[in-house]
């Protein structure tokens, strides 16, 4: 729409530059602004706006003009605006994560800023006029506790908080460093195994004799051979102030030594990020994923258990295996532990989800804790619970697998990871409780994918329960020290669409909360460590030696028998034909219904192409879920509607994830493509795993898939909202490939190399140790102002959080809800 070349600068505020625009169009805005009126009080989203303007304006010359300018430029940065006659309130989006507020007369057209509460009170307005105009409501605003923490300002750095944070240090630590890295020794002076020191002993107290240990010490391990291993010095070492942690061998401590001595003279961000990843900070983590069936087999699909469980296996087995390497270069005799702890389910439906403590397999020390919701009376919770049931239980659960974890690791954890709501909630409370440094995942933050589900939080609270939720969300959103995310698009969108995170910077749940700072997209605890793929079992087809050809017989019968099993419907009558496949969660969000109605509308790809897809259960009653139940009728539907058997099959859920990989690969044997077609994607696993397994790859440009694939390079992306687009690119995809065979290789490989270069457990794991070691010292930095925001949560977690939970009805008073959908 608007141009990119406008003479205006960018930089320029709303509120000073809109008055002028308004004036040159003076007789086309009044006329805008009069149907924007029109219907009276109002919420207006960006389409209704500009569609408003269009008509508004009559002469195509001018239209063109004022579009294409800078008022043009606003309305279609304006993701939404209120309508208050004579005001309209416009929350304007200029970049991603940059907001600015202002309220417009409609008579004389007069412009003025306002603050986040002020556009949040005006769109209260619309839903709860009392609330609203009540001066005592209840307002929450964290940006006031956050002053003194410096803040990014490019919205391309967001997500970028480690390296932010390492040159923020490097210019703080560098002002008089005898003073101002003291704070450096502190933190080396409290590292310990435990008990036992590391690094530095107390014989160092002044950052001085910290810098002549260093030299000292540098000068005698470079006159040893470079494999000296380290207990031959060690006593040398302690003679100056140092302790183990510095590196197994000469070589190793030498490096060490010289980086902080680099550190010490003049920090900058290189040094400071190298020597973080060396300090022996991290050795035991807990990791919380509560909801759902968490188990390592037959899970996969159950309600609520979907990709947090392989990724959370994933990524404590990548955790592992980057511990163990790090603590052998430091020369550490420790043993490391990971505890992934969930809720112990007695009615464990087949699965191992009643056991206690299970081995992680793959792993050494890792293990699955699980931990039982109490009854009100004491006694073990059987049954699941829906995510958006599980507030009532969490704060006992929060105790009760405190002093677990306290005595299986014979101590405090050194990082705390939280996921979604639930598992941030108990981990902040953890950390707070313990003083262990906190990491959250959100995998899916709730708010989005519901329009409107903060003002309209009545509606939907006795079946979500959002506004427990929410307030759990920016508890723990605040509490954390950083927050791990997959993609940037996760924390600040793209140009044209607001971020997941940024959804929270100012919001209001009217009659409960505004939040006139929820969370700043802006801070540095804002980190993007995309997950990867376990590359042992999603590994490319190409791989002829390791492909698994005694699957083959099993997968040749999944996708081409006959006949109608429990496990599969519809056949593929000419196997000739590329496969394309899908697999999912049989929720609406995935949209594997709507891939179906593409496929059948098109006649052409039809021709070119069989459809498989694994989805779900295949009788809708079989199935106890909602949402479900709806999908797998529909999906029938289209399949007579479609006349689609004979090109169609549709597979029932599949929990072999071994399986699962020599099944991606025996598509891309057949030369097909993988097809991600959800209406949202948070990140997307399965998008990753076909590209490791080669399968070019078809996404959503809805959410994380955006991302991952370059368009038209290493796979593509359709638009899910326009299902005929998206099914003739598919066809034009495979007739391009009909003419030039070499094209569908040339997709493949680039997919793989998109993999190897950004979606990786092994990248992963190291950002996330690098995230662990360095905001346990960060946060050490401004501990007063850090004391004063932890008050201020724990009141509003004990005054508000506490009082909605105990509104949900906990489910043994009540038979479970089945859940809408994770
Ligand atoms: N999955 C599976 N069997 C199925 C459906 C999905 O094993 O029938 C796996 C899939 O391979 C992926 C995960 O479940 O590892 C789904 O993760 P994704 O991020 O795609 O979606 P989510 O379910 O988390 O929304
Ligand atoms: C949940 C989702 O909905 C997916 O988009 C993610 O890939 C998965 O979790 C793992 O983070």
């Amino acid at each position: 729409m608007a141009s990119n070349n406008l003479s205006f600068k960018r930089t320029d505020s709303i509120a000073d530059g809109m008055p002028d625009a308004l004036r040159q169009s003076r007789y086309q805005m009044k006329r805008c602004f009069q149907r924007y009126l029109s219907k009276g009080k109002r919420l207006l989203k960006n389409q209704q706006l500009l569609e408003e303007l269009e008509k508004a304006l009559d002469d195509k010359v001018e239209k063109e003009k004022l579009v294409e300018g800078f008022l043009g430029y606003i309305i279609c940065s304006t993701p939404e605006a209120v309508v208050l006659p004579p005001y309209v309130a416009f929350a304007v989006r200029m970049n991603p994560g940059i907001w600015e507020y202002v309220k417009v007369h409609s008579d004389d057209l007069s412009v003025e800023g306002i603050t986040p509460s002020e556009y949040l009170k005006f769109k209260e307005t619309l839903y709860d006029e009392n609330w609203a105009k009540d001066d005592n409501s209840l307002e929450v605003d964290f940006g006031a506790l956050d002053l003194s923490t410096p803040h990014l300002t490019l919205p391309s750095s967001i997500g970028n908080g480690l390296q932010f944070v390492s040159k923020f240090m490097s210019s703080k630590l560098g002002d008089k460093p005898e003073t101002s890295m003291k704070p450096l020794l502190d933190y080396l002076l409290s590292l310990n195994y435990r008990g036992e020191k590391l690094m530095v002993n107390d014989i160092i107290d002044t950052v001085n004799k910290l810098q002549t240990a260093l030299l000292l010490a540098e000068v005698y391990v470079s006159g040893l051979p470079r494999y000296t291993p380290f207990p031959k010095f060690e006593q040398r070492f302690q003679e100056w102030g140092l302790e183990k942690g510095w590196g197994d061998t000469a070589e190793r401590c030498k490096e060490t030594l010289n980086c902080l001595s680099e550190v010490l003279q003049a920090p900058d961000p290189i040094n400071m990020e190298k020597f973080f990843s060396r300090v022996p900070t991290i050795f035991n983590i807990v990791v919380f994923s509560i909801h759902g069936y968490f188990g390592q087999e037959k899970v996969l699909g159950l309600p609520d258990t979907g990709g947090q469980v392989v990724y959370i296996l994933d990524q404590v087995r990548a955790l592992e295996e980057e511990l163990l390497q790090r603590i052998k270069q430091q020369g550490l005799k420790v043993t490391p532990k990971i505890l992934v702890l969930t809720r112990l389910i007695p009615d464990a439906k087949g699965t191992k989800c009643n056991v206690e403590l299970e081995p992680v397999e793959n792993t050494k020390h890792c293990s699955i804790l699980r931990v039982p919701f109490k009854t009100e009376d004491g006694k073990d919770l059987r049954q699941w619970v829906s995510r958006f049931d599980i507030y009532p239980y969490l704060e006992r659960y929060a105790q009760d697998s405190c002093a677990k974890i306290l005595d299986i690791l014979e101590g405090k954890p050194d990082l705390i990871i939280g996921n979604y709501t639930d598992g941030n909630l108990v981990a902040s409370l953890m950390s707070s409780k313990l003083g262990v440094t906190q990491g959250t995942i959100a995998h899916a933050l709730e708010k989005t994918k519901y329009e409107d589900s903060d003002v309209k939080w009545r509606d939907l609270d006795q079946k979500y329960h959002f506004s427990c939720q929410f307030t759990a969300d920016m508890i723990a959103m605040n509490t954390s020290d950083f927050i791990i995310t997959s993609t940037y698009q996760e924390i600040a969108g793209s140009k044209e669409k607001p971020g997941q995170y940024e959804h929270h910077y100012a919001f209001t749940m009217p009659g409960l909360c505004r939040y006139a700072t929820g969370i700043n997209v802006f801070d540095p605890k804002f980190n993007i460590a995309a997950p990867g793929a376990d590359q042992s079992i999603y590994f490319p087809f190409t791989q002829k030696q390791k492909r698994l050809t005694d699957l083959h017989p099993q997968i040749e019968e999944l996708l081409y028998s006959k006949q109608d099993t429990d496990e599969h419907i519809g056949y593929l009558a000419d196997r000739n034909k590329p496969i394309i496949f899908s697999m999912a969660r049989l929720d609406k969000v995935k949209n594997i219904t709507g891939l179906v109605e593409w496929y059948g509308q098109n006649r052409r790809l039809r021709d070119l192409v069989n459809l498989v897809v694994v989805a779900g259960l295949l009788e809708a009653s079989q199935s106890k879920d909602r949402e479900e139940i709806e999908e797998i009728n529909k999906m029938h539907n289209l399949i007579d509607k479609y006349q689609l058997k004979g090109q169609i099959r549709w597979i029932k859920a599949q929990t072999d994830r071994v399986r699962n990989g020599e099944l991606y690969r025996c598509i891309a044997d057949t030369k097909g493509a993988f097809v991600q077609p959800a209406l949202y994607e948070a990140f997307g696993l399965t998008v990753i795993e076909a590209m490791n397994c080669g399968l070019t790859t078809f996404a959503t440009n809805q959410g994380g898939p955006a991302e991952i694939i370059v368009d038209g390079v290493s796979g593509f992306h359709i638009n899910p909202m326009n299902g005929r687009e998206a099914s003739n690119k598919i066809a034009d995809f495979f007739q391009k490939c009909k003419e030039d065979p070499s094209y569908w290789n040339k997709v493949s490989t680039a997919g793989l190399q998109r993999i190897y270069e950004c979606y990786t457990w092994k990248i992963y794991a190291t950002k996330v140790l690098n995230m662990g070691s360095t905001y346990t010292f960060w946060k050490t930095l401004n501990k007063e102002e850090r004391a004063a925001k932890q008050r201020y949560l724990q009141m509003f977690y004990n005054l508000q959080f506490r009082n909605l939970a105990k509104t949900v009805p906990r489910v043994f008073e009540h038979p479970p809800q089945t859940p809408a959908g994770a």
